[in-house]
C-alpha cells in the first residue's frame, strides 16, 4: 500500500472525492477514525491509502464555516449583484460580519455592471467598503469586464464564493474558466430571487488553489447575535479595544470609539445605519441562553 495525502474537494453519500498530485480518487473512511475526526468535510486535509481507498487520517483544520459547512478556507469572496438581485448594504455587510467571526479575511465582487448600473452607486459601494478596509471589484460575467483584475484573487488560495442565489456565483466560475461548466440558474423576477442551481459544496481547481461554489442558501441561516455584530461587524474589532465599556454595543453607550469615528467620518454613515438594523433585527446571546 501507498500512504497519500490529499484534499477532499467533494463529499456525497460517504464518498470522498480526494485531489492528490492532479490525480482523483474516490475514499471511503475507515470506521477506525476517532470519533473526532469522523466528521470529514469538503476542504479537509487526508491521509488515505491508494490502494483499499479508505482514508484513515485528517489534518487539524485552521478554519471551520459552518455554512457552507466548509474546512481550511483561506479567503471569503463575498458575490453580490448590482442589479437583479438589488444590492444590498444590510446583506453585504451580514457576510463579510459573518466571515469576520471566523477570521477569514473578505473581498467583495459585484456583478452585472453591464446591465445599465450607474458609475455613482458603484463608487459609493467601492468607498464605503474601502473605508472598511474591505477591497471591492465590479466585473460583467457577461461581457468579461474587470475579470482580468479579479483571476489573481484567487492564486494560491482556498476561496469560499459566498451570496444569495442568482447574484452570478456559478457565471463568475464559468467565466474565469469555461471548463468547470456550473449549471447556472434563471433570475427569476416574478420569485425576486434565483434558482437554487448549485446543489452541493464543491471544491473546483483554479491557479494552484481551490474555489468552492456553494449552494445558496438564506442569510437567516447566518446566524449573528447582537453580541457578534458589536465585535465582528467591519471595522468595529480593532475599535472595540477603545471603547469604555468591554460590552460595547456602539449604540448609546458613553466614550464608545465607534461612534467617535462615526463622527469623525472614519466609519461611513450608511454603515452605521446597516450596524443598527442589522442590531435591531439580531437576537441577543444572553437572552437566548437565559430562557
Ligand atoms: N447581464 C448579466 N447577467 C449575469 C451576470 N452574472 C450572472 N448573470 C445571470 O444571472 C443569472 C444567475 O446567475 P448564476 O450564475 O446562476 O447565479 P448563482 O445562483 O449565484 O450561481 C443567470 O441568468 C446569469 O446568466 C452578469 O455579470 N451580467
Ligand atoms: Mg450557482
Ligand atoms: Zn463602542
Amino acid at each position: 500500500m501507498a500512504e497519500k495525502q490529499g484534499l477532499i474537494v467533494k463529499a456525497k453519500y460517504g464518498v470522498f472525492t480526494i485531489i492528490s498530485d492532479d490525480i482523483t480518487y474516490e475514499c471511503k473512511k475507515r470506521g477506525s477514525l476517532s470519533k473526532d475526526k469522523k466528521n470529514l468535510l469538503v476542504g479537509d486535509i487526508v491521509n488515505f491509502d491508494d490502494e483499499d481507498l479508505m482514508i484513515f487520517d485528517v489534518k487539524e483544520r485552521h478554519s471551520h464555516l459552518i455554512r457552507p459547512n466548509i474546512a481550511n478556507v483561506d479567503q471569503m469572496i463575498i458575490i453580490f449583484s448590482l442589479i437583479e438581485p438589488e444590492f444590498s448594504y444590510y446583506l453585504a455587510l451580514k457576510y463579510v460580519t459573518y466571515a469576520n467571526k471566523y477570521h477569514i479575511p473578505s473581498i467583495l465582487i459585484l456583478t452585472k455592471e453591464d446591465k445599465n448600473v450607474s458609475k455613482e452607486k458603484i463608487n459609493e459601494i467601492v468607498e464605503t467598503f474601502n473605508k472598511l478596509s474591505i477591497p471591492v471589484y465590479s466585473v460583467s460575467n457577461k461581457t468579461g469586464e474587470g475579470l482580468d483584475k479579479v483571476r489573481p484573487l484567487f492564486k494560491e488560495k482556498t476561496t469560499c464564493l459566498i451570496g444569495q442565489s442568482g447574484v452570478g456565483k456559478s457565471s463568475l466560475l464559468n467565466a474565469l474558466d469555461p471548463s468547470f461548466k456550473r449549471s447556472e440558474g434563471s433570475y427569476s423576477e416574478a420569485l425576486g430571487r434565483g434558482r437554487h442551481e448549485t446543489k452541493e459544496v464543491v471544491l473546483l481547481k483554479y491557479q494552484d488553489g481551490f474555489i468552492a461554489d456553494t449552494p445558496g442558501f438564506s442569510s437567516l441561516d447566518l446566524n449573528l447575535y447582537k453580541e457578534d455584530l458589536a465585535k465582528y461587524f467591519p471595522g468595529f474589532e480593532e475599535r472595540s479595544n477603545d471603547c469604555y465599556f468591554t460590552d460595547c454595543l456602539h449604540i448609546s453607550e458613553k466614550n464608545c470609539q465607534v461612534k467617535k469615528d462615526l463622527m469623525e467620518g472614519k466609519i461611513p454613515q450608511i454603515a452605521y445605519d446597516t450596524y443598527l438594523k442589522l442590531s435591531n433585527d439580531a437576537i441577543s446571546y444572553i437572552r437566548r441562553f437565559q430562557k
